[in-house]
């Protein structure tokens, strides 16, 4: 990879911080690193996967199973290496990889230099995490006893990821899970199997084992369920939408077998509470990058800005003007700041729930779409933002770049909006989700007290709320928007661990081991 580039420019066009360098890596705002990044875009080639079988699901089911007793003996360290040769291949081909993001899901150039990091991050994390965490541990006893406490795998973990990020939640998922001695079955999102493949590939390359990973492709109703349902399946690690991820505790509930445990990363209704003490600059970049940036295909984006009333239209002017300057289009292009959504059936949906928005709620702003723009990329969605009166009417998540916005103050509560900030708080935690949650105050006290009161897992308190760093603000939430524990985080990799304690009676009789030794 190229020298690092500490703090990069930001090239105009670019959403604000989409073209900043990572501590170490690619930095698209320096031209000796542009070029090989979109040579690599130009020249990338999506290639098609083979599909599974129920037959295949059950031999590589059974090949997995074979697997895990050798994989899960592999000492800690040299499963811990092996995550590292895979960040360092990863690094290496940087380009490659973001090339193969733009062309298969369509992400923006600086959206695919960050998700190859975050993917390298993880790589990184587990391995120091599991070393670190994971270890054999002497615990307290009586005299004569020793206890000891140690970590192991659990059996054939799958592994469901979405394709919104379908390098860096894929590759999270699987290195978390083998890194803590389980055998994987990955099963990535049908609309992005390409990418998942070239970094299943690349971990067999840095040393796992055959029969320790296999790729499954496939819909989630029948390859994704079948998985759910083998007996062998030890472990269930999801990303993706609520509803599925019921689906999935119900279908593992009603199997005969062992009790088997869920790890689900799932959707949002994410709000941001401005009061009237905010500053609206920094407000409107906020919103700007928390709600539209990668087209709002992010369980962590903005849904719902909350703004005080005595602001509200001042910011509503300044986000107005703000989102008719955004740039659509081609997601190769650094300028673009908005891409197309990921397929035609996400467009349609999206459209659909804009035209029921466009009867029920008041429009207050786009972002111009001129139709040979339409034309030239069909899936293109337009920023928007809806104002409603009352924050229950804000309904199922949109997975698009589609914002609502409500006031709050003394003055709405004659329509059932909230009063103050702790009344409005109350509302969005009646919403059930639990995902982002966004302060915009210069007052620190309430900021404090918000984040303590609002039941989510991930607050942010004047700036974004998205693009949470590995390691940093590690990523999850409660209620509807999934179980925890955060991925990124240090007690993400015990969910994926069997633990076993020994109790040794160090005490007993025949002590001389030596003698013994050679009798069965
Ligand atoms: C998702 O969108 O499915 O903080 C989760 C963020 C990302 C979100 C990933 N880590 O924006």
């Amino acid at each position: 990879a190229p020298a690092a580039d500490p703090e990069g420019l930001v090239l105009p066009g670019a959403l604000y911080g989409a073209g900043r360098a990572n501590a170490a890596g690619w930095d698209v705002s320096c031209p000796a690193h542009l070029a090989p990044l979109t040579q690599a875009v130009a020249q990338a080639v999506v290639p098609a996967v083979a599909l599974a079988t129920p037959a295949t699901v059950d031999a590589t089911m059974a090949r997995l199973h074979q697997g895990f007793d050798a994989w899960d003996d592999r000492p800690l360290a040299e499963r811990a290496a092996v995550l590292r040769r895979a960040a360092d291949l990863l690094e290496a081909r940087t380009p490659a990889y973001c090339g193969l993001l733009v062309k298969e899901a369509h992400k923006t150039l600086g959206d695919c230099v960050a998700e190859v990091r975050e993917a390298i991050d993880f790589c990184r994390y587990y391995a120091s995490q599991a070393e670190e965490r994971l270890g054999e541990v002497v615990l307290p006893g009586p005299t004569g006893e020793r206890n000891t406490l140690r970590c192991t795998g659990r059996g054939v973990f799958v592994c469901i990821s979405p394709w919104n990020f379908p390098l860096a939640i894929f590759a999270g998922q699987v290195v978390a899970a083998l890194v803590t001695g389980n055998t994987v079955a990955a099963k990535p999102a049908e609309q992005t199997p390409a990418v998942a493949a070239a970094f299943v590939a690349l971990l067999h390359e840095a040393g796992v084992p055959a029969d320790a990973l296999a790729l499954l492709h496939g819909p989630g109703e029948t390859v994704g369920a079948a998985l759910v349902a083998d007996p062998r399946t030890a472990g269930v690690c999801f990303t993706g939408s609520t509803a599925v991820a019921k689906h999935i505790q119900r279908a593992l509930a009603a199997q005969d077998g062992a009790i088997v445990p869920l790890i689900a990363e799932t959707g949002g209704l994410n709000a941001m509470v401005v009061d009237s003490t905010a500053l609206p600059e920094q407000v409107v970049d906020a919103v700007v990058q928390s709600a539209f940036r990668s087209a709002g295909q992010r369980c962590s984006a903005l849904r719902l800005l909350c703004l005080h009333e005595a602001v509200a239209d001042a910011i509503l002017h300044m986000l107005a003007g703000a989102m008719a300057e955004l740039r659509l289009g081609d997601p190769a292009e650094l300028r673009t700041d908005v891409g197309p959504v990921i397929d035609a059936e996400a467009h349609a949906g999206i459209r659909a729930q804009l035209a029921r928005l466009e009867r029920e709620a008041r429009p207050i702003a786009s972002t111009p779409l001129p139709a040979e723009l339409a034309a030239r990329w069909p899936t293109l969605v337009a920023p928007a933002a809806f104002e409603l009166a009352r924050v229950d009417q804000l309904q199922a998540e949109i997975f698009g770049p589609v914002l609502h916005v409500v006031r709050w103050g003394p003055g709405q509560a004659r329509q059932g909006g909230a009063a103050d900030a702790g009344a409005l708080v109350r509302q969005i935690n009646a919403l059930g989700y639990g995902l982002t949650f966004g302060v915009q105050t210069r007052i620190d006290s309430r900021a404090q007290a918000l984040a303590r009161q609002a039941r989510v897992g991930n607050v942010y308190v004047n700036r974004n709320m998205i693009g949470a760093v590995v390691g940093v603000q590690p990523f999850g939430g409660e209620g509807l928007s999934g179980t925890g524990p955060k991925a990124g985080g240090p007690h993400y990799l015990y969910r994926f661990c069997a633990e076993r304690t020994v109790t040794v009676n160090t005490a007993a009789a025949g002590g001389n081991v030596e003698l013994l030794a050679g009798h069965a």
